[in-house]
């Protein structure tokens, strides 16, 4: 069986600013919400931080340089608010801007395509202390002027910009939180949430348009982590089971995103606790994207339940399901055949990535020094598969980032988890490929799975 992808298939690496820049007071640099909160005894494994994290601020050519040797085709990274414009509006930072030059111009001379995400979660302390952060719709709105600016000035080299990543994890996780908490670690009611997860979602809008508004060459997407439905087995009515669960469970997000409104069943769901919003601010979430990029690391296994009124159920991962080293990650391959499949046939999006994808192993160095990850390896061979599975079918999947090129700052967990597929040593800073680094650059140059 072949398992070479279509010619053109991109592929990446991706980070995010916090987790890999350090240089937290370098060049006019203000605080974030989650130099904030690493910063606050009990909120970080290990009271971890990421004032210095891979120092990539400083280290950013020879992080380049190892894209390049892998022979990847784009690294994806993000801004950080805060460098750019360090109360969040108004003033700006031209150092900021000069660093992100610095590093888009080493990218593309090494032949890398730039992905730019503008938030990864790193809102400017000053927004939050100033307007209540994203339970302020002020903030969605500076959002937008940020957006602007970025594409005002990088329209001309970058040339794909995602708005958001992920944006349970600092709307829900930050102000409702359930599990894990992160910044700024605050508790509202649903209510509350809700009008969270409802600004989280204009300012996306709102910075499409302000990118369009400045740049005609621009190509824009977000970065979602969706509820991946998958089927708990390939028959008819547990696919159609998954795929309305799909639209379902992702109401109050990427399905407002990829139809401008909210279900109906989700305002129902939420009764007086259904956020406020206008139609203009639907119009605006609903702006037309270039592509959808996708972040997998787990499943939920959807099956038909004709005695569940949704028509469906999602089952528990018992007990001894297998996970990696991080445990929240379960192995279920299959999330790169089913997310790509089900976006595409439920909105007709006609490009999606897969803009992040990857575990944290607990990598042990050998006595030659090296790092034989064969764990991580075995996880992005069978994730592989699956996406290979998926670009085959015919399913527009387009590009496979790893995350992470890097071991780095994992947030709450600080550095106790490494995703990287290139080693940190956290004391010397130093970079060391480790095993799937070699693997994953294989496969990008053959562009099959080995
Ligand atoms: C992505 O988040 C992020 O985009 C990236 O920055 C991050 O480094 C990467 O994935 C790996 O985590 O401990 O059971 O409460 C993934 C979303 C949200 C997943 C919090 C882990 C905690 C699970 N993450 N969640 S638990």
């Amino acid at each position: 069986m072949s398992r070479v992808f279509p010619d053109g298939f991109l592929w990446g690496v991706a980070t995010a600013a916090y987790q890999v820049e350090g240089a937290a007071e370098q060049d006019g640099r203000a605080p974030s919400v989650w130099d904030s909160f690493s910063h606050t005894p009990g909120m970080i494994k290990n009271e971890h931080n990421g004032d210095t994290a891979c120092d990539q601020y400083n280290r950013y050519a020879e992080d380049v340089a190892l894209i390049k040797k892998m022979g990847l085709g784009a690294y994806r990274f993000s801004v950080s608010w805060s460098r750019i414009m360090p109360s969040g509006r108004g003033e700006v930072n031209e150092k900021g801007i000069d660093y992100y030059r610095r590093l888009v111009d080493r990218l593309l001379n090494a032949g890398v395509q730039p992905w730019m995400t503008l938030f990864h979660w790193d809102l400017p302390q000053a927004m939050q202390d100033d307007l209540g952060g994203w339970q302020s719709r002020e903030t969605s709105r500076y959002f937008a002027d940020y957006c602007r600016l970025m594409a005002s000035r990088f329209g001309d080299t970058v040339q794909n910009f995602m708005t958001i990543n992920e944006f349970s994890c600092f709307t829900d996780s930050g102000y409702y939180p359930s599990g894990q908490v992160f910044a700024p670690g605050i508790m509202l009611d649903t209510k509350g949430r809700n009008q969270v997860r409802h600004n989280a979602l204009l300012a996306h809008g709102l910075g499409v348009q302000a990118i369009r508004s400045v740049s005609s060459s621009a190509r824009v997407g977000l970065a979602e982590n969706p509820v991946i439905c998958v089927p708990v087995m390939e028959t008819e009515e547990h696919i159609q089971a998954a795929k309305i669960a799909f639209r379902e469970e992702n109401a109050h997000f990427l399905t407002a995103v990829l139809e401008g409104k909210y279900p109906d069943s989700y305002l129902r769901s939420q009764g007086r606790d259904a956020p406020e919003f206008t139609g203009d601010d639907m119009n605006a979430i609903g702006s037309p994207l270039d592509f959808v990029g996708v972040n997998l690391y787990l499943a939920k296994h959807v099956m038909a339940n004709s005695e569940a009124d949704s028509g469906y159920s999602i089952v528990k991962h018992p007990p001894s399901y297998p996970h990696m080293h991080a445990s929240w990650i379960k192995v279920s391959p299959e999330i790169c055949y089913w997310a790509p499949r089900y976006i595409s046939e439920l909105w007709g999006v006609k490009e999606v990535y897969i803009t992040e994808n990857g575990c944290a192993c607990d990598d042990t160095v050998d006595k030659y020094g090296r790092i034989n990850d064969t764990d991580r390896v075995f996880y992005l061979r069978n994730h592989l598969l699956a996406a290979h599975r998926a670009a085959t079918e015919g399913v527009p999947l387009k590009g496979y980032f790893c995350w992470s090129l890097l071991d780095n700052f994992e947030w709450a967990d600080g550095y106790t988890y490494r995703f990287g597929i290139v080693h940190v040593d956290f004391c010397t800073l130093e970079r060391t490929p480790k095993l799937s680094a070699d693997y994953y650059s294989r496969v990008a140059a053959a562009n099959t799975v080995l």
